[in-house]
């Protein structure tokens, strides 16, 4: 039987109207327009496609939004300094900084420099463990979407057999705590497999819910999972490009196979990617709201 396909893009869609009528209120009953700066350095040509995305969603929500562009070479010192400046300027309510970022400078320093009431990404080790523990907090954007998706496509995760490839602070860490807290879209029994793995195949079986992100492009073949597996594909592997200059993308899973076997699945693109997208619109709302005093 072919698989339902959950689409990230109508989820993310339905969400933004949500959102829509929420940014108006704010407006309309508070003067409250949520501010989102989004730090890009140097010119990864992925990242600067993802920042655009951003960028053009945040303006379509009328928030207040900037394209910080700096070059790749700038000066850990410089960019702190930057974030700090955007710590303190009220019109932003949300500051993002594209990851990866160039050698020379140190994630940490960048993750820690920004503000935790600020931080829509939800990657400062307040929110990590504010998550951890089950408080309020910004959820990271990708985690965040792909337990949207669970919930609004009605996936079972109580007692369900989740199985997380990748282990990545992005990523892998934090949905396998999401899977596993005691929360709606949670309670799952989660295993997390990562590059050392002994037997891969094994786990990913035995998989109710298998999320991917490995970040390699069709490292799950259909012979890996068992019949009637909900597969979430994290991956966005740029493969080659069309004639026109286009990147062709794959996801982490073999999709053409695996959907014959699978009773739902995300498609790449349009599956998980414009769903994280989307969270960081509800999390800049929601830093605007409890930095305004609304929330
Ligand atoms: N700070 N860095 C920070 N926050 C994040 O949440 C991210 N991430 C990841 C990389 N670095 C980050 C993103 O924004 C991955 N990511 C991301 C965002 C959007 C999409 C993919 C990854 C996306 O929209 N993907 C489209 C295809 C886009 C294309 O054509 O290139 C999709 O349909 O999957």
């Amino acid at each position: 039987m072919a698989a339902k396909i959950i689409s990230g893009t109508q989820i993310a869609k339905q969400i933004r109207e949500e959102l829509r009528a929420e940014v108006a209120e704010m407006k309309d009953k508070q003067g409250v327009i949520p501010g989102l700066v989004t730090i890009l350095v140097g010119e990864n040509p992925a990242s600067i496609s993802y920042v655009t995305a951003k960028q053009r969603i945040a303006r379509d929500l009328a928030f207040h939004s900037f394209q910080d562009n700096q070059p790749a070479d700038i000066s850990e010192a410089d960019l702190l300094a930057l974030i700090e400046k955007y710590n303190h300027d009220p019109a932003f309510h949300g500051i993002l900084i594209q990851l990866p970022l160039p050698k020379h400078i140190d994630e940490g320093k960048v993750i820690y420099a920004v503000n935790p009431a600020k931080d829509v990404d939800g990657f400062h080790p307040v929110n990590v463990g504010k998550m951890v523990v089950g408080e309020p907090c910004f959820l990271p954007c990708t985690p965040h979407g792909i337990m949207e998706m669970l919930i609004r496509s009605e996936v079972e995760t109580s007692g369900a057999e989740a199985v997380i490839v990748g282990r990545s602070n992005i990523v892998g860490k934090p949905i396998a705590n999401l899977l596993l807290q005691k929360r709606e879209g949670g309670n799952a029994t989660v295993t997390l497999c990562h590059t050392r793995t002994r037997d891969m195949a094994f786990h990913t079986k035995r998989a109710d819910i298998l999320i991917v992100a490995a970040g390699r492009p069709r490292v799950i073949t259909a012979d890996m999972v068992k019949d009637g597996v909900v597969v979430i594909d994290v991956g966005v592997n740029r493969i080659g490009k069309t004639p026109e200059g286009k990147a062709i993308l794959c996801g982490d899973v073999d999709f053409d196979a695996i959907k014959e076997k699978a009773s739902a699945i995300t498609p790449v693109p349009g599956g998980v990617g414009p769903m994280t997208i989307t969270m960081l619109m509800k999390n800049t709302v929601q830093a605007a709201k409890q930095i305004s005093g609304l929330a």
